[in-house]
């Protein structure tokens, strides 16, 4: 069975805005799969004092993959576009978050979703709702209510369409 998953993209090094053109191309080529939609791109100031700026997208996937299966999947794309792991929290190359997975609560030590912070942060927020403006997240928040606490000061849009077709 398919599930509709939403992944955050996010790159501050090498290129950011090609960074996340490449990893939709390689969401695009994951087994099971199919990109249903990629938001416009975002730039804003790190959430963390000192780093280059942000870049960051949404990515609707239609996938059969079990959510472990496409973890794995992700983290081997942050692997093939040269992400090292100095420091949790660092400058990257690329960062895949597993925004949501269907109507799914999962807490595992691998894995929890909905993403932890993603009910805070502006640069997932505003994205996401270029995809689904009225998305009901599964523990019975309201996307349009969390924008509504969330404002969009401080993220630049950028001008260039990022979605598939653009490719
Ligand atoms: N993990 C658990 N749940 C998930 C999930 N839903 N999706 C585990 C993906 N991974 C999940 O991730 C560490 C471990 O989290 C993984 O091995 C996986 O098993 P990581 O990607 O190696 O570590 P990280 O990215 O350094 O940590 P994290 O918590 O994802 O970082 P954040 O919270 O994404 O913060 N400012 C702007 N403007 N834009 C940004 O994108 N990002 C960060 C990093 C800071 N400031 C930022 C941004
Ligand atoms: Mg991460």
């Amino acid at each position: 069975m398919s599930e509709r998953a939403y992944i955050g993209l996010g790159s501050n090094l090498a290129e950011p805005a090609a960074q996340l053109r490449h990893a939709l191309e390689a969401l695009q080529r994951l087994p099971g799969s199919h990109l249903a939609g990629a938001s416009s791109f975002y730039v804003s100031d790190s959430l963390l004092p000192g780093q280059p700026r942000y870049t960051n997208a949404v990515a609707a996937l239609d996938t059969e993959l079990a959510p472990l299966a496409l973890l794995d999947a992700l983290q081997a794309i942050e692997q093939d576009q040269g992400r090292e792991r100095l420091e949790r929290w660092g400058p990257r190359t690329l960062d895949l978050d597993i925004l949501l997975f269907g109507d799914h609560l999962i807490d595992v030590p691998r894995l929890q979703v909905p993403h932890y912070h993603m009910h805070a942060r502006a640069f997932v927020l505003y994205p996401l709702a270029e995809l689904a403006p009225d998305l009901h997240l599964p523990d019975g928040r309201i996307l349009s209510q969390l924008l509504a606490e969330c404002p969009f000061t401080g993220l630049e849009r950028m001008p260039v369409p990022s979605g598939p077709d653009s490719l």
